[in-house]
């Protein structure tokens, strides 16, 4: 089933800024529709976004250059190659690109063509995309066990102002062999009565980039953790078997001349300073995972904190770490940084990569779990039915707006699917 057109246009992206569409056709005129998202806080090892830097446009946030490099450099290299051979599509790109981080067209270029094309080839066979890729990458997932929510309920860092240092608190489902559209229903109704408890603790209950509460003046990093409790107990469901906290520090954001400076306690740490402080959290709250606590290129200190959070039996999940590129996740997994790794498809830019790196944790028992990006995201679902499709544990997304809420929708719609329902 040969690819016969690739389009691409400029679109807007959460954050009022544009990112990629491309549609692509294919020999019996099925169609494909895709557009990426970019983060807010990413890791210097990402696959390059590739922004036009004209700044009488966008502020210099224009992508005309990465759809000319769709339009005048990919199509005419993949057009004519066969759309169900999805690695082939995706090796012919990053030879194009010939880069080791896709600087030169743009991964946010190759990106959009990569899962244009498999939703186009998803189309044209009749089944669902989180299908396709089980077919294509024979990846052996049990679809008895979903993802479950990891749901975003505090954001702080890049995210939002003045508020915590740690750049996300969340909640993820913990309950064995539930229902996933449950889950949401039980986060959602606790998520509501944390904004309650936040405002009866006279804070704010607006909103940041990823939809969820963004507190400015919260007393502290810890503070999150005891009104998340209460939400919680009011909410009637039990901390720890029924829901746990899934943390993001994001740590790279807040290190600064060699020490991790945490501004809303006035305090600046070392590493086994600041993995002591953690040690107190993991001994004290019900922690589902924590990510990223440290900062990306922190090696010796990933190995060191790995060691407390095997104690408590708490996942370590590398993002900026790690960047879903598999080098980086050989290399943290010879050290034993982490024992979790974060999946986002545009930190490194093709379908097949992101895949094979979750296959790489797969048979290295590291749980992964799949993440929509903070800076600009959009209403492509894809990276869930990635996530179905590579077992992930968890999928972590904000609790409102529609782009979030596109990723979570899909997410029920693929529980009903897989449990034949509609
Ligand atoms: C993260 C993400 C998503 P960003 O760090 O995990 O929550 O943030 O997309 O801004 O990198
Ligand atoms: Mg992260």
């Amino acid at each position: 089933m040969t690819i016969s057109a690739i389009k691409a246009q400029e679109i807007l992206a959460s954050g009022g800024y544009p990112t990629i569409e491309v549609i692509a056709t294919l020999e019996d005129g099925t169609k494909g529709r895709a557009s990426v998202p970019y983060g807010a806080s990413a890791g210097s090892h990402e696959a390059t976004v590739l922004m036009d830097g004209d700044a009488s446009r966008w502020h210099g946030k224009g992508m005309l250059q990465a759809i000319a490099n769709i339009e005048n450099k990919i199509a005419p290299a993949v057009i004519g190659m066969d759309a169900y051979d999805q690695r082939s599509l995706d090796e012919k790109m990053i030879a194009l690109d010939g880069t080791p981080n896709k600087a030169n067209l743009g991964g946010n270029a190759i990106l959009a063509v990569s899962i244009a094309v498999a939703n186009a080839a998803a189309n044209s066979k009749k089944i669902e995309l989180f299908q396709h890729i089980i077919e294509t990458y024979q990846t052996g997932v049990d679809l008895n066990k979903l993802p479950q929510p990891m749901v975003v309920a505090i954001e702080g860092g890049k995210h939002a102002d003045e508020t915590t240092d740690l750049q996300e608190f969340c909640f993820s489902a913990v309950r064995q062999n539930s229902s996933v559209t449950e889950n949401v229903r039980m986060i959602m109704e606790t998520y509501h009565q944390l904004g309650k408890v936040l405002k009866e603790n006279k804070l704010s209950t607006n909103v940041g980039n990823e939809g969820a509460f963004a507190p400015s003046g919260i007393p502290s990093n810890e503070a999150p953790f005891n009104y998340m409790l209460e939400a919680i107990k009011r909410a009637g469901y039990v901390a720890s078997s029924d829901i746990a906290f899934s943390i993001d520090a994001a740590a790279s954001e807040f290190f600064t001349d060699g020490k991790y400076n945490l501004k809303v306690e006035k305090r600046q740490l070392n590493a086994d300073e600041l993995i002591a402080y953690y040690e107190t959290w993991l001994a004290k709250y019900p922690i589902a995972t924590v990510e990223d606590m440290l900062h990306e290129d922190d090696w010796e200190n990933w190995t060191k904190l790995r060691v407390i959070t095997d104690k408590y039996k708490v996942p370590l999940i590398g993002d900026d770490l790690t960047v879903t590129n598999m080098e980086r996740l050989q290399k943290a997994i010879d050290q034993k940084a982490i024992s979790a790794i974060l999946i986002k498809l545009n930190q490194i830019g093709t379908l097949t990569e992101t895949v094979d790196c979750c296959m790489l944790a797969n048979r290295n028992g590291l749980m992964t779990t799949t993440s929509h990006r903070g800076g600009g995201e959009t209403n492509d679902a894809t990276m869930v039915d990635v996530a179905v499709a590579v077992g992930s544990a968890f999928i972590k997304v904000g609790p409102t707006r529609g782009e979030r809420l596109a990723e979570y929708n899909r997410l029920m719609e693929i529980e009903r699917l897989v449990k034949g329902g509609s």
